[in-house]
């Protein structure tokens, strides 16, 4: 089932790395990768022995955007019938934590596909953008809400309307990323968190990115009663009994991800 032409896979224990593979084009983001990164995550998302999925992409470019050649002849049909690009949303409503790995360009859909992910690691290289504007397009795979939640209304109106890129500093500033990192270690530090990530409970950590995730969607309130009922889910698994028994112990504890 991982015979895929734009990605490449690799499992390392509990943790996947998907690395995107166009280089032609900058990873553009066309219909096929799009399938195949989300039939991909989907795959993994079900397996039990995978605990966390990095995306990456080259160190030139994480993904320079939808591809613009093959959007360049659609038109307002093409789009509306085919749903453009609404498979991406089955990435987001993935319950297995990814983190995603930028190095270089991020622009367009490659930001956007980024912000798709639950932690966002960047190397000192890395660019963000919504430059559709600069098309005569306006972000599609949710750019203006995302990239608004991140850096605020602010950075966000003025990069959707004038294509303004970010490096990554700028980037880490704004709460865009989580951390900056030299472009040499970025992989092995986007392994580094998903394999801690991947070595916590499974179902705890499911629910954990089910909670944050939840403040964008919600009011306060009701945030915080999601919350308490996922805390009090917790108390369902034997994780919780062996990570509270192995603290009391004075010993690293064994998760058996239920
Ligand atoms: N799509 C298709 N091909 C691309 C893309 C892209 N987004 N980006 C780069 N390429 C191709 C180039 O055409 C070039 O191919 P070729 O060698 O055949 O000419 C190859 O990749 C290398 O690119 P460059 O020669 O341009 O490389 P540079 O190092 O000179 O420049 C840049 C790198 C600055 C990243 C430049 O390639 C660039 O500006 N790319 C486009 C960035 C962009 O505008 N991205 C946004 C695209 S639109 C989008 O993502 C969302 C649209 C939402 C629509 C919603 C519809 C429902």
């Amino acid at each position: 089932t991982e015979s895929y032409e734009t990605i490449r896979i690799e499992r390392k224990g509990r943790t996947a790395l998907l690395t995107l593979d166009r280089p032609k084009s900058l990873n553009a983001l066309n219909l096929q990768v799009m399938n195949e990164i989300v039939a991909a995550t989907a795959d993994l998302d079900r397996d039990p022995g995978i605990g966390c999925i990095v995306l990456t992409g080259s160190p030139k470019a994480f993904a320079a955007g939808a591809d613009i050649k093959e959007m360049r002849p659609q038109s307002y049909m093409d789009m509306y019938l085919s749903d453009w690009f609404t498979a991406w949303d089955r990435l987001g409503a993935l319950r297995t934590p990814t983190v995603a790995a930028v190095s270089g360009y991020a622009l367009g859909g490659g930001c956007e596909l980024a912000m798709l992910c639950d932690i966002l690691l960047a190397a000192d290289t890395a660019v963000f953008g919504q430059p559709e504007i600069k098309l005569g397009v306006i972000p599609g795979i949710g750019g203006s809400q995302r990239l608004t939640r991140a850096v605020g209304k602010a950075k966000a109106m003025e990069m959707c309307l004038t294509g303004r890129t970010m490096d990554a500093d700028e980037a880490e500033r704004a709460g865009l990323v989580s951390r900056v990192v030299p472009a040499g270690d970025l992989v092995g530090e986007a392994l580094a968190v998903a394999e801690t990530v991947a070595g916590m409970s499974l179902p705890v950590a499911m629910m954990a990115k089910e909670a944050v995730s939840r403040a964008f969607e919600t009011t306060l309130a009701e945030g915080v009663r999601f919350e308490r009922r996922l805390f009090h889910a917790v108390f369902a698994t034997a994780d919780q009994k062996e990570g509270m028994a192995a603290f009391v112990e004075k010993r690293q504890p064994g998760f058996t991800h239920s």
